[in-house]
């Protein structure tokens, strides 16, 4: 191999790769072209092994005619990629466009569960009486739960079939929020104007209207002359509130350890408006609450002088109150987290 046949090789090279760039249908056809003219194992490598047999004068030429050679093809390449690369990304762009204007995927929203939300209802109301709102502890001791509101030892609630106790001595699941107003009473002088909202815990044969676990939001007023006209004011305005004004309310005697004198609070049926049907055992009333004025013996464990002191205080269930509220006539709905009954309440 000689010199003209060397440099022919490479001019013919030159004119066949420039050719097929500018001929390429694709960026990945330009490059293998450049893997197959200017790569290790390329044409142009192949056809420069020739330079060792020639003589030594002629070797710079072929280089030099090499090197053009390759700055040529690099050119034609480059400028075939610059607008092929262009015509690919407009295609891509316009197969792959989004069109914005479609509507999105919905999420789906939470809500507040019907209990916690009928809890907070309850609060706003008693807040617009200055009460506030405090928190107790789920796991009560004795003394909090039973002995300081005047449950004696043999007192049927606490059985071991009522409470729910823990396997260190003294320890309890609290069975009301009441302990959590001994705790408000230790805490604070009077006035006090308390409100506790919280889960309490039964141990009981489950069924519509008995659960293991409930809400209970109770109420506490300590204040010097504090009386049941107070009481019976604020309770009718609460049912009022919740229940509508022209909806008729009651009380009638009850009795809480806690409290004396105790009563029990009715509405009129949610349900039959007094025509006595069996939603309130063909009565015509609905209890809501139990309340009474706080006992003297319990005054003074909370460290308050009942000859100085006297308060009220209350006790609602939560699920018994959503359930007058929503018509619902099984309190089980609220545990099962079932979305189709959860969602109604949106
Ligand atoms: C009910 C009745 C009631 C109370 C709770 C109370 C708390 C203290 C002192 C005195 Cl610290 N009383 N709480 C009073 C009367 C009734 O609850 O049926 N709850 C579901």
């Amino acid at each position: 191999m000689d010199l003209d046949e060397l440099s022919s090789n490479l001019q013919a090279l030159r004119e066949r790769a420039v050719g097929a760039a500018a001929s390429a249908p694709d960026t990945g056809a330009l490059d293998e072209l450049e893997v197959g003219v200017l790569g290790k194992k390329g044409e142009l490598t192949a056809i420069l092994r020739g330079i060792g047999a020639l003589p030594a004068e002629d070797r710079p030429k072929v280089g030099g005619i090499a090197n053009q050679v390759r700055a040529a093809v690099e050119t034609a390449l480059g400028t075939a990629r610059q607008s092929l690369g262009g015509a690919e990304l407009q295609a891509r762009l316009a197969e792959e466009t989004v069109d914005v204007t479609t509507p999105g995927r919905p999420i789906r929203r939470g809500s507040l569960h019907p209990i916690v939300e009928t809890a907070r209802e309850i609060a706003d109301v008693f807040a617009q009486f200055g009460f506030v709102v405090y928190e107790g502890p789920e796991i009560e001791d004795d003394v909090t739960n039973f002995q300081m509101l005047n449950i004696p030892p043999d007192h049927p609630a606490r059985d071991l079939w009522d409470t729910l106790y823990l396997d260190v001595e003294g320890r309890l699941l609290r069975t009301h929020t009441s302990p959590g107003q001994i705790r408000v009473m230790h805490q604070e002088r009077p006035p006090i104007r308390a409100l506790l909202p919280g889960r309490c815990f039964r141990y009981e044969a489950v069924d519509a209207s008995h659960a293991s676990e409930f809400f209970q939001v109770e109420g506490l007023m300590i204040d010097e002359g504090t009386s049941m006209a107070d009481l019976k004011g604020l309770l009718d305005q609460f049912a009022h509130a919740m229940f509508g004004e022209d909806r008729p309310t009651r009380f009638r005697p009850g009795y809480y350890p806690f409290t004396e004198p105790s009563v029990a609070f009715d509405i009129l049926c949610v349900i039959c408006n007094g025509e006595k049907c069996p939603a309130c055992s063909r009565t015509g009333w609905m209890t809501i609450l139990g309340a009474g004025m706080v006992h003297p013996v319990v005054l003074r464990y909370g460290g308050i002088d009942p000859e100085r002191f006297q308060g009220f205080a209350f006790g609602m269930g939560v699920e018994r109150i959503a359930n007058l509220r929503h018509h619902v006539v099984d309190l089980r709905a609220y545990m099962e987290d079932d979305l189709r009954f959860l969602g109604a309440f949106r």
